[in-house]
């Protein structure tokens, strides 16, 4: 029982695939393409699914690289219209409520981004399945597991692509509400394109005072990492949710 918990299809600390993973990328891939954003260039969806399970499909779980990824990112690169573009940590229901209301888009508004939300991949060496029992955990296992590998060059193209001025919405009720360790700190503000504007957005739980703002410690690092790109910055703080999302 020891060996077979320890060299198993059981052995990683985080969620196992989706089931059904395969027929919901297909499906998603044909809502996107067929009723979401029906103008948008032609794609093949089975192409799509393909390059995906290739990606990943008998290979370590631990060892995936950004290269893994090449050839579905390039199928469907993660880029938006200029100046449409928003980045969030920590706040990704408020993110995609807001965008929904205004002409903007997140990551989850591309194609591959719509594909993956939500779900959790990974196979096994030697075999053609996916492990729907375990895969590897950020903290537990690996950080170069397939999961946390795609978002994160997903990520680096979609703020490598940005262009005018750009939004992050930031959780004003988190002590930092920018963190270095998170995807938008290490992989997307390190990313973005010099004479890009990026205006930061701290929003606070509706009835709570706010943990964070403009001055405090976090968002001065954020500021440092622009500066050091020759990114422009502004940021507005003390919103509560509901200010957030009527005035904006
Ligand atoms: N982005 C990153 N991670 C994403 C994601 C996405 O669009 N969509 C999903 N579902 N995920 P967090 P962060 C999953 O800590 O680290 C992009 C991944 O499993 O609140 O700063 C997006 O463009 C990932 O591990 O935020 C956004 O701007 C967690 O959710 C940042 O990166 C990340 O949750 C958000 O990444």
């Amino acid at each position: 029982i020891y060996k077979w918990h320890y060299s198993g299809l059981n052995r990683w600390h985080g969620a196992g695939s989706t089931a059904d993973f395969q027929k919901i990328i297909q499906e998603r891939c044909d809502t996107y393409t067929q009723t979401i954003r029906p103008g948008s260039r032609s794609r093949n969806c089975q192409a799509i699914r393909q390059a995906f399970m290739s990606a990943f499909i008998s290979k370590d779980p631990c060892k995936a690289t950004k290269e893994d990824y090449n050839s579905l990112i390039n199928l469907a690169p993660p880029t938006v219209p200029c100046g449409q573009q928003v980045f969030w940590s920590k706040t990704k229901e408020l993110a995609h409520e807001y965008v929904k209301r205004q002409r903007l888009m997140t990551l989850e508004d591309t194609l591959l981004g719509y594909l993956a939300d939500g779900l959790s991949w990974c196979g096994e060496p030697g075999s053609s399945d996916l492990n729907i029992w375990s895969c590897p955990d950020w903290k537990k296992d690996c950080r170069t597991n397939y999961l946390s590998v795609f978002w994160e060059v997903l990520s680096e193209r979609f703020a490598e692509s940005a262009c005018n001025t750009v939004r992050v919405v930031l959780n004003g009720s988190l002590e930092n509400a920018f963190d270095s360790m998170s995807i938008f700190g290490r992989v997307e503000a390190p990313n973005l394109r010099p004479q890009v504007e990026l205006e930061a957005w701290l929003v606070h739980d509706t009835g709570k005072p706010p943990s964070d703002s403009c001055s405090g410690s976090s968002i001065r690092k954020l500021k440092s990492i622009l500066d050091g790109r020759n990114v422009k910055f502004r940021c507005m703080d003390n919103l509560s949710r509901d200010q957030f999302l009527q005035r904006s």
